[in-house]
């Protein structure tokens, strides 16, 4: 690829401030020269490698090196006190902490979920012996709408898994009526929410309990991890047992549960990482806020909102493609990839239209209109707090220029 300046180096964004048809007459791909950076959808935050000694030498004089040792039980403490949580179970992963959930509630039947999130959220129902039940999305905020959970309700259903996606909050008043009103547990995927407030309160404060996941490509992460948040009390032992074999003590094992601990690895780089949380989010809001500033020129592209009630966390920046026909927004990845700036179709296809669940009555594309709609369009831009001035520059004259060469 060659290396150098592009036309567009001494650019000034505020063109795009102008108008959208300023904007496309000035962008062509022609114009824009590939670099040697590649720009990814994420980056994990890595803090550096020192901040990690002093908590490696003390795995390595105690050698406690997993099943809940002490570095996990600070982690955990450490959450509970910066959430005010009652129960918080930390896991290897947030898959495993999805199907602990499940089973720690005593879940059966079937399951009122979303088909626009990670397949995960889905698995983790089938997995538990369950059958999930897609029900549509809402245009506002691409959660689970209250009133399409409340009209897939069957004889069997016992529980909602709703997915706070991307990290918005969802209805959550909607929500935790249809439960009450329906004697349903109210489950949460919060994946994509580590440290979003809702209300001036942890949007972990919310429903019967909520799973979170500290994967690398989270806004925190332990590497692989994640966790069971709950403000009932009963709930940590309960998912702590589940995800330690089914083990009460060394003599009495109740249940079969299965191995899901954090290690003290990964405890280590949580504890590490939270020390930066504060400064990771504001530098993902600014970097945010400078596409937000941007994207107002281009008239096809809708770019969802985050209530005011809502301090969010920006894990992603989610748009979508409205202008052009059908396809523009997978020609435009496309192409924005040929220059080396890779966003995601997150959460295209959705689950209810991959392998294991097409066939369900409740997959059906009539049943799930909003939540088609909006996989076809969507696209996630680059954020994370690495992101440089001239790296957002790079992905909005990719983008730009793509845009007006499919959107036009
Ligand atoms: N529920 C929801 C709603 C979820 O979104 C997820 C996971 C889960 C449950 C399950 O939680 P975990 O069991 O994963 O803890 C990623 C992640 O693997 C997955 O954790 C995440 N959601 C999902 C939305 O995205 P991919 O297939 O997009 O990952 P990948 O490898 O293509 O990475 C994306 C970009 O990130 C790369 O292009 C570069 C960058 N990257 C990635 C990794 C893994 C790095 O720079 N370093 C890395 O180590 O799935």
């Amino acid at each position: 690829m060659a290396n150098g300046a592009s036309k567009w180096s001494n650019f000034e964004t505020s063109k795009w401030g102008r108008s959208a048809s300023d904007a496309r007459s000035e962008f062509s791909l022609d114009m824009v020269v590939k670099m040697d950076e590649e720009i990814y959808v994420t980056r994990p935050f890595l803090p550096a490698i020192g901040e990690l000694i002093p908590f490696l030498e003390e795995i390595w004089s105690k050698k406690i090196l997993t099943n809940r040792g002490p570095l996990h039980e600070r982690l955990r403490a450490a959450l509970k006190r910066r959430w005010s949580l009652a129960s918080l179970s930390l896991l290897n992963n947030g898959d495993s902490a999805l199907y602990a959930a499940l089973n720690a509630f005593d879940t059966r039947g079937s399951v009122i979920t979303t088909p626009f999130s990670f397949v995960s959220t889905s698995h983790s129902i089938l997995r538990a012996g369950l059958t999930p039940i897609f029900a549509d999305i809402s245009e506002e905020d691409f959660n689970l709408s209250p009133n399409a959970v409340e009209a897939a309700i069957r004889p069997d259903t016992t529980a909602i898994l709703a997915v706070h996606v991307y990290g918005k909050p969802c209805d959550v008043d909607g929500l935790e009526a249809v439960a009450r009103r329906n004697g349903l547990r109210l489950l949460y995927d919060a994946a994509h929410a580590f440290g979003v407030r809702h209300r001036g309160r942890s949007i972990l404060q919310y429903g019967d309990a909520s799973i979170l996941s500290f994967h690398a490509t989270k806004v925190f992460n332990t590497f692989e991890g994640g966790a069971v948040a709950s403000p009932h009390a009963s709930v940590e032992e309960c998912v702590d047992r589940y995800s330690n074999f089914g083990i009460e003590d060394e003599e009495s094992i109740p249940l079969v549960g299965f191995n899901g601990k954090l290690n003290e690895f990964q405890a280590a780089a949580g504890l590490v990482q939270l020390q930066h949380l504060d400064e990771m989010i504001a530098r993902r809001k600014a970097v945010s806020n400078w596409y937000r500033r941007e994207l107002a020129a281009f008239s096809g592209v809708r770019v969802p909102d985050v209530g005011a009630s809502t301090d969010y966390n920006y894990a992603y920046f989610p748009i979508l493609i409205e202008g052009g026909g059908a396809g523009a927004r997978d020609l435009i990845k496309e192409e924005m990839g040929t220059y080396g700036v890779f966003p995601r179709k997150y959460f295209y296809p959705l689950i209810s239209n991959t392998g294991p669940y097409r066939g369900l009555p409740s997959a059906v594309q009539e049943n799930l209109p909003v939540a088609n709609a909006v996989a076809a369009k969507v696209l996630c831009l680059p954020l994370h707090q690495d992101l440089s001035a001239s790296n957002i520059t790079r992905v909005m004259e990719v983008f730009a220029a793509a845009y007006c060469k499919y959107c036009n």
